[in-house]
């Protein structure tokens, strides 16, 4: 009898700057642990020294030739975005936003919730109050790169930022979102918009969803303004499920999730391309860290459970549980990093999870 093929994937491996430099290398070695355990998968993983550090020495984050290799490749592994010596406008516009946008990938996805261990900033808050689900959307609204300025260095400066919705970007964000919030347990979606002082875009989101969800009257809905939602981020976390809203507002509730959560250090995200056209790209939600990076104490959680994503996006649902598992016993026995009330570094927690998964 033949024995079945071993999958190969190519993982195109972006470390970045600052603590995504450290995360990446850690996760790494968890993922050759997940190979040499599971024995049925081999990941490819190219490394690419797209950096701030590469920025200021060839003037480019992404070689102009670089687009069809990572077109081919099955996932991107992204650590993180930023560096004291380049302006945050630059790193992100030249780097992580061009990844998003010509790779279609439209929905960026931030699973929220409070890991065993792991204790959230909200007094009595346990971790079935807050188990979240967040879909932003990750090609439209302010990131869209419109606007100007016009009389520069004078003291009539105008400075214009355009933010731009489609019917098409929305219903497709808002189609995504409530398949997620049919398959999870509750069933609930939470739309946010600032539909009441952005008059334009924002009601055009209110209508979509109005008519979305028509198709789905099995998911209880609600809308929030962004404003009104941090407070209830706060006081009613449990009253939440799936959340779905804009580039600019997800990320903004996405951090304050993750802080909610415990730390932005444990949370994880998935920019997707839903229609599997091109690569999708996992990341952690943290950015680089420069006040703690080149110190071993970065939390690696975040990008571990981002790495066991890319593996259930790749069809590797038995590996990707398996690392949250070992992820979460780790977590829950106190080997943690100081952002999470622990005293261990970046190494160590990483040992503690290949040890698990070796178990
Ligand atoms: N690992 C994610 C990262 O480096 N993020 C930097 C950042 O500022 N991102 C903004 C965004 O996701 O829009």
């Amino acid at each position: 009898m033949s024995r079945p093929q071993k999958r190969t994937y190519r993982i195109a491996s972006i470390p970045g700057d600052g603590i995504g430099v450290e995360v990446i290398e850690q996760t790494v070695k968890v993922l050759r642990t997940m190979e040499d355990l599971f024995g049925s998968f081999t990941l490819d993983i190219d490394m690419l020294d797209w950096s701030s550090d590469r920025y200021l020495e060839k003037g480019e984050y992404i070689p102009a030739d670089a687009w069809p290799k990572l077109r081919a490749s099955d996932a991107i592994l992204f650590g993180a975005v930023g560096s004291p010596d380049v302006p945050d406008d630059i790193s992100l516009w030249d780097l992580i936003l061009p990844l998003r946008k010509k790779l279609n990938q439209y929905i960026n996805l931030r699973p929220i919730r409070i890991l065993p261990g792991v204790s959230s900033p909200l007094r009595s808050c346990t971790s079935s109050d807050l188990d979240w689900m967040i879909v932003r959307e990750n090609s439209e609204g302010e990131y869209a790169g419109q606007g100007g300025t016009t009389h520069d260095d004078t003291a009539q400066t105008i400075a214009t930022e355009v933010a731009i919705f489609t019917r098409l970007g929305i219903e497709r964000t808002m189609r995504f979102a409530f398949d997620i919030a049919r398959d999870r347990p509750r069933k609930k979606l939470t739309m946010v918009t600032k539909s009441n002082a952005q008059r334009h875009g924002m009601v055009l989101w209110d209508k979509i969803f109005y008519e979305v969800a028509k198709e789905y009257p099995d998911v209880e809905t609600d809308k929030m303004l962004v404003d009104a939602m941090t407070v209830r981020m706060v006081l009613k976390p449990q009253t939440l499920d799936t959340i779905v809203a804009t580039n600019l507002h997800g990320d903004i509730l996405s951090d304050l999730a993750a802080a909610l959560a415990g730390s932005i250090g444990v949370a994880a995200s998935s920019n997707l391309d839903p229609t599997r056209q091109n690569p999708s790209m996992f990341e952690p939600i943290h950015g680089s860290a420069p006040d703690i990076a080149g110190q071993g104490i970065a939390n690696p959680i975040g990008t571990f459970w981002s790495a066991a994503e890319m593996l259930r996006w790749l069809g590797e649902e038995g590996a990707a549980d398996l690392l949250m598992k070992a992820m979460e016993t780790v977590t829950a026995s106190g080997t943690k990093t100081r952002d999470v009330g622990g005293t261990c570094n970046l190494a160590q927690v990483t040992e503690a999870v290949i040890a698990e998964l070796e178990q």
